[in-house]
Order: C-alpha cells, then structure tokens, then sequence
C-alpha cells in the first residue's frame, strides 16, 4: 500500500484509520474523502482530502489518478436500521460505491478493502459460534448489500486479479465519531450516557447478544488482513473477526465497576430488535486467527476501562 484512498472518512471508522493509517504509511500518502460530513479539522490539515460522491465513477477515478492511488478502503455504507428506513438509498449507495471501487482497481491493478458485517448473516445462519462458510440470507437491505459486495470481491479477484480483501465486522465501540443508523450503535451511546446521566434507555432488549470489538482492534485488524501474505488467505472476503460477544445486562454490570450507581432501562425498538434477533449471537473467527494471524487485544473488561476514561475526558472539554 503506497498511496491510499479512504472513502467515507468522516464516519465512525474513517475518521480514525485516517490518522491510523497516516501514521503507518505517510501523511501525504492517505488521501481522506468525504460527502456532505464534513472532515475534523485535524484530519484535514495532516494531509490531502477532496469532496467526492463516492457513487459517481467518474469523479472518484479522476481522485484516483490524480493521487496515484494503489489501495481503497471502501468505508461508505448505510447502515443496517437506516437501510430499513429507506431501502433504495441503501442499496444505491452500498452497491454502487462498492462496484465503483471494484472496477476503477481493476483497471488501476489495485487493492480494495470493503467491510463486510456481521449483518450479512440471517435467521436460518447458526447463531452461537457462527462458522466462516455457513447460510447466509440476511433479511435487511444491508445484510443484501454486504452479501452481494462479499461475493463481488471475490468475482474481481478470481476474475480479473483485483485484490480484494474484508472482514465481517461485529458492532464496532468507539469514542471519536459517533456511529449512526446502525443496530449495535446502543454499546457506544451507553457509555456516553453512562458517563453524562448515569442512566441510559436501551433500544435492544435484555437477552440480546452481539459480537462486539473495540476501535484500535478494529484499525489494526483492516491492516493487518491487507498486508497478509497473499499466499496464505483463503477467503479473503470476508473474514469472521469478532473479540466478544455481550448482552445489554452485561455491558451495564460492567460499567457498574467503574459507575456504581449506573440504571439501565429498556425502550426496545421493534425494527432494531427484529435486526439484532436475525444476527448470530457469537462468531467463530478461527479463519481470521489462522491464515493471518488475528488476535483482538481487548476484551470487554480493557474496552470499558478505556471507554469510561476517554469518554469522561472528551465530556470534561
Ligand atoms: C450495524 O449495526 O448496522 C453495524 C454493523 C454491525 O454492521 N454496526
């Protein structure tokens, strides 16, 4: 990877593998692209960024050439419960900017990185140590999105040589960016609220269990697969990655070390719920762990130690 391109840099993800990945591989060689959110400051002054829709083939090829580019990390989606919301949008933007990348690669003789999800499993999908190659019928717009970008990364690879690399991310925690439109999007706004209000209502019932992973394991597992030895990946896209898998109880009892007088309510939304129950309860990353080495280094005890830290800091400003 010499000179990258990360599209969706102003989301939840991008806004810190910019930085992440312009500490590995130069300022100068990421360029950050964002759409209508605009970039934080300190992103935009380190190095190169431009406003691109990432739907239009022609104005991200014209980045690529200017900037050379060899590698994308294609971070743009709509995520699960905003793709119910509106389905078309959804597929539009999933499909197209996830195409786009594909066949600008092609002919640039590049590399793609795409997220897959936990999302693109379904209900008839084993729930408890979800295996790599196992059914997969999703039943939201999203989970059909990634589905369909998994299978065409591996059509451009065997096809044309494109080299595409993913993972299925679990419900990513972080304390930059804020997700948004997302089903596991309650474990990030539970610390914030945590730490505000000492109180917090939850969208996803008692029960509820979902593969989760910590931001830096998230950034170092994207670099990690793309700089694997190409000879040992089997599956390429996608790879289970997940490093737990925790219920709202559980979460809540945790925080609890840190905020003893901490109360978790529930006001469950019927659409998120519908989402969650069709997702697996635990992943089974074994493939991950063999053919590139991952290993997540936090678990939910480190993860909520960091949270509560990072977040009270950021709410003290
Ligand atoms: C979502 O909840 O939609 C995402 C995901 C697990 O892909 N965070």
């Amino acid at each position: 990877m010499k000179n990258i391109l990360v599209l969706g840099a102003a989301g939840q993800i991008g806004s810190e593998l910019v930085p992440y990945l312009r500490n590995i591989y130069g300022d100068s060689h990421v360029v950050a692209t964002y759409n209508r959110t605009p970039l934080p400051k300190e992103v935009m002054e380190a190095g190169p960024s431009t406003q691109i829709n990432a739907t239009d083939a022609n104005s991200m090829n014209e980045v690529v050439k200017k900037f050379n580019i060899d590698t994308i990390f294609n971070l743009v989606a709509v995520l699960s419960a905003k793709g119910e919301a509106n389905p078309p949008l959804s597929w539009k933007v999933n499909m197209e900017t996830t195409f786009n990348c594909l066949e600008i690669m092609k002919d640039a003789k590049g590399a793609v990185f795409t997220p897959s999800s936990i999302g693109a499993f379904g209900p008839t999908t084993p729930k408890d140590h979800t295996p790599q190659d196992t059914i997969m019928r999703p039943t939201t717009i999203y989970g059909i999105s990634k589905v369909a970008g998994e299978l065409l990364g591996d059509y451009y690879y065997l096809k044309y040589g494109v080299d595409t690399r993913g993972l299925r991310y679990p419900g990513i925690i972080s304390n930059v960016t804020m997700p948004g439109g997302g089903t596991t999007d309650y474990a990030v706004e539970i610390y914030y609220a945590a730490v505000k209000e000492k109180k917090y209502r939850c969208n996803l019932p008692a029960g509820t269990f979902l593969d989760m992973m910590y931001m830096p394991d998230a950034l170092r597992s994207a670099v990690e697969l793309m700089e694997a030895d190409p000879a040992k990946l089997i599956h390429r896209n996608c790879f289970n990655v997940t490093a737990m898998s925790f219920d709202p109880e559980i979460i809540a009892a945790e925080i609890r070390k840190h905020i003893p007088d901490f109360v978790l309510e529930y006001e469950v939304d019927p659409v998120k719920k519908a989402i969650a129950d069709s997702w697996p309860n635990s992943m089974d990353d074994s493939a991950a762990r063999n053919e590139w080495g991952w290993e997540p280094e936090y678990d939910l005890e480190k993860m909520t130690k960091d949270m509560i830290e990072k977040v009270s800091a950021k709410l003290k400003k």
